[in-house]
């Protein structure tokens, strides 16, 4: 089954959505196979923004991934990426959808609340960066058949 990886940044701990946040992935279907409070460190912020490294909005981004607690979680499902990002809204929460996590809670793109992998390869190298193997899990739930066919 698909996974992707998930951060509750640290806007979303310090304005208490992180239980709303979940609860709408949650409710999606998705499941929770690893889940833990973290702060991120420079390093780390470097390696998970890798991509964005040079860009003008690098440092601010830096230091607001890093001024405080975050929730790191893989999400598993049937397209899991793909359902996390829309359920997630767009980048820019200004231009998000209402209905959606950044649309209903969040206007700036520089407090938007959430990550989701983009792409089933950067949620694989994601979630190395942030779980070890041991710390994910794998099970079933009852209702899992009534959440996907097959
Ligand atoms: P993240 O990685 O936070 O899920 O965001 P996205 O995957 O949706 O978007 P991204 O990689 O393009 O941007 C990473 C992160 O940088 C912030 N950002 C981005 C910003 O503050 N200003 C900007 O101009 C851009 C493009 C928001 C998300």
């Amino acid at each position: 089954m698909e996974r992707t990886l998930v951060l509750l940044k640290p806007d979303a701990v310090q304005r208490g959505l992180v239980g709303q946040i979940i609860a709408r992935l949650e409710a999606r279907g998705l499941k929770i196979a690893a889940m833990k409070l973290m702060q991120m460190d420079q390093a780390l912020a470097h390696r998970h923004y890798e991509a964005h490294v040079g860009k003008g909005f690098f440092p601010g981004l830096v230091g607001f991934i890093t001024s405080g607690p975050l929730v790191a979680m893989v999400l598993e499902g049937k397209d899991a990426v793909a359902i996390v990002r829309n359920t997630m809204g767009e980048t820019n929460a200004a231009k998000a959808a209402p209905g959606t996590i950044r649309g209903d809670f969040a206007i700036d793109i520089g407090r938007n609340l959430i990550h989701g992998s983009d792409a089933v390869d950067s949620a694989k190298r994601e979630i190395a960066i942030f779980f070890r193997d041991s710390e994910i899990l794998s099970y079933s739930r009852a209702n899992d058949p009534w959440i996907l066919e097959s």
